[in-house]
């Protein structure tokens, strides 16, 4: 490996397999060591793409998101360092394909477990092809004040206490990514700091060594002195004893190999690690701890004696001279996530939306308040659901049945009404089910199907205010205005519409009082007198018995009646039934693969 920085404050990612804490952490440290560039320029999510939206400070900023390894690499050439957040399964495979592409210069591999036959392969590659791998099973590592990889130092509170937000003036390696965060800790309790921290990994192949690490820091000017952590099993820390005896380290270096217990055991531990067991003497954090010493470390006593060590050197080499200790930064504060402080109490925010008919929060859905399962258990129909949905009460039997029989009566009235034939025309133009259903509930309006609720309000008004026929049909004709529910295109006087007939029937049998609707029917004996097509319509029965739902029901209060006439609900009853109607029509025409419709030209008058 050798040569020096690994990293810099413009060095930038790519993250495979989306994890959204440990990349947003990555952009809260950028963000507090005044990054202007974010570490991760790419995603790779195998089998997705597009953009994932994070915080980048207090903006949100969209990372691409790539489907291959290849593809990220060609999108983001100067993006060098690989962060493989892939299980153990896969990682090997997705960091070979990493490391063969000429663009990226560091790998991390994070995921424990990974064979060792599989790392042995990915180190001979990297190192033939010059290349550094940190991992796998390691946490990654961190240039303070410049490019953290992933979780490494934890919180944002952790990294402050630590003040990773800037660089120091030490140089640490430790094979565990745990014990890193801890000594992280100490040592910017006793020294200036960080200036670059790497966590090897436990693994007993370590994709770079503690000594390659060391022997780079070396290199590094601003490291002025290295902490060392290793543990008991393995070789690794002889090279470094080598390296200090053939002096290829000239900066001081404070050791400690952890593990030291492991003789009160009477047989071979394994630590947490997968190197990390007691093996032969050589392997011992005794022996190792010896030779680190021999070899011209700083090796305390203890473990507990080791923040004392890095603080001793470190004064050391202020007294003389050789280190400057940085001047404290107040780093920017990182703005709370919403929902954290939320949690937490600190802070409120409004709602963007208020809802009052339904809830999907809790174990089961509710309706105006009544759970999903007693709406089965009661044996609910769709005139209930209506009820609670769209008037927020359970009504009585009788109601709920006006309002099914209503859905029934006119959930289709043949091809040639106007929903209905825009509906075929736009299934027959190959459209899909819902632009065929759209284009025929756009033409209920006033003359078709949305009389309902102009036919509620008008009558109201006339009967309210106590108008003759003759004196509400005349007013109606001075303001230039069809009586709404009143004329129909094929029905007449001596032929009625049947679904009129039937919704009276009920009413007269069901309904407490039918006053308006008896006055519609004095309405529609009038204009009949003027004109044989001017019956009672579908739109003027439901308007006029709806009108005695609500006042003879007893469950709404007249400012409650005048609102839903106001705001218009019942021309919902047309829509919701006619698009039963409307997407039978459309399944209608798919099944008999009617080919594109064409209005004939006879039957098109061309004129100037
Ligand atoms: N005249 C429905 O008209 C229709 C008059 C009127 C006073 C009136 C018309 C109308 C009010 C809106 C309404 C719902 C456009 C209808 C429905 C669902 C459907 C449909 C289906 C289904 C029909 C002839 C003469 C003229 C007019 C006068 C007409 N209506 N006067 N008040 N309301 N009604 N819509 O047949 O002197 O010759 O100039 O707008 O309630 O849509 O099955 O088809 O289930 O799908 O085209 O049932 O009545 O009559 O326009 O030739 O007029 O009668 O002023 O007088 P027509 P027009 P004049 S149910």
């Amino acid at each position: 490996m050798a040569t020096g920085q690994l990293f810099s404050q413009t060095t930038q990612a790519l993250f495979y397999n989306y994890k959204q804490l440990p990349i947003q952490r990555m952009l809260d440290f950028d963000f507090l060591c005044g990054r202007e560039l974010p570490s991760v320029a790419g995603i790779i999510n195998p089998g997705a793409e597009g953009f994932q939206k994070l915080f980048f400070g207090q903006e949100e900023i969209a990372i691409p998101v790539h489907s291959t390894v290849e593809a990220a690499c060609a999108a983001h050439p100067t993006a060098d360092v690989f962060i493989n957040f892939a299980s153990y399964r896969s990682a090997a495979a997705s960091s070979m394909a990493a490391l063969k592409q000429p663009t990226i210069r560091v790998i991390a591999i994070i995921a424990e477990g990974v064979p060792e036959s599989d790392t042995k392969q990915l180190i001979s590659y990297a190192r033939a092809n010059n290349k550094v791998v940190i991992g796998p099973a390691t946490v990654g590592g961190i240039q303070a004040g410049a490019f953290k990889i992933g979780d490494t130092a934890g919180t944002i509170d952790n990294i402050i206490q630590c003040k990773l937000y800037r660089p120091g003036s030490v140089g640490f390696v430790s094979k565990s990514g745990g014990m890193s965060n801890e000594l992280y800790n100490t040592i910017a309790r006793v020294t200036d700091g960080i200036y670059e921290g790497i966590a090897i990994g436990g693994d007993v192949f370590p994709g770079s060594t503690l000594s390659d690490h060391v022997l780079r820091f070396n290199n590094i000017p601003q490291v002025k002195m290295v902490v060392v952590l290793g543990e008991l099993g393995g070789r690794d820390e002889y090279s470094l004893v080598e390296a200090l005896k053939q002096g290829k380290i000239n900066k001081p270096v404070v050791a400690w190999v952890s593990g030291t217990c492991a003789r009160l055991f009477k047989s071979e531990v394994q630590f947490g690690h997968a190197g990390a067991k007691s093996g032969g003497e050589l392997d011992s954090a005794q022996a190792k701890n010896q030779a680190l010493s021999d070899a011209g470390a700083v090796v305390p006593t203890s473990y507990e004696a080791f923040e004392d060590a890095i603080k001793e050197t470190f004064e050391k080499l202020v007294e003389e001279g050789r280190i400057t200790p940085v001047k404290e930064v107040k780093p920017p504060q990182i703005p709370e996530d919403l929902n954290i402080a939320i949690k937490s109490g600190k802070v409120r925010a409004p709602t963007h939306i208020i809802s009052t008919i339904s809830d999907d929060r809790g174990e089961e859905p509710c309706y105006a308040g009544v759970p999903m399962s007693s709406i089965v258990e009661q044996g609910f129909g769709v005139g209930d659901v209506i009820s609670l949905l769209w008037f927020k009460r359970s009504l009585p039997r009788y109601c709920t049945q006006f309002i099914e029989i209503c859905i029934m009566l006119c959930a289709d009235h043949g091809p040639c009404v106007s929903g209905a034939h825009n509906t075929i025309v736009t299934a027959r133009a190959g459209k899909d089910l819902v632009s065929s259903l759209v284009s025929g509930l756009l033409t209920i309006g006033p003359r078709f199907g949305g009389a309902i609720d102009d036919a509620a309000r008008y009558f109201k008004d006339a009967y309210d205010r106590g108008l003759s026929p003759y004196e509400f049909v005349e007013s109606m004709k001075k303001k230039g205005i069809r009586v709404p529910g009143i004329g129909h295109r094929i029905k007449r006087g001596d032929n009625r519409d049947k679904r009129v007939e039937l919704l009276q029937l009920f009413a007269r049998t069901q309904f407490p009082s039918v006053k308006y609707m008896e006055y519609a029917v004095q309405v529609e004996t009038y204009t009949l007198s003027k004109a044989n097509n001017l019956v009672l319509n579908v739109d003027g029965a439901i308007g006029s018995l709806f009108l005695d739902l609500l006042a003879g029901s007893g469950m709404f209060s007249k400012p409650e009646i005048d609102e839903i006439v106001e705001i218009g609900y019942l021309n919902g009853l047309f829509v919701l039934a006619r698009t039963i109607g409307l997407i039978g029509h459309t399944f209608d025409q798919k099944r008999l693969k009617q080919p594109l419709y064409r209005h004939p030209w006879e039957d098109v008058l061309y004129t100037k």
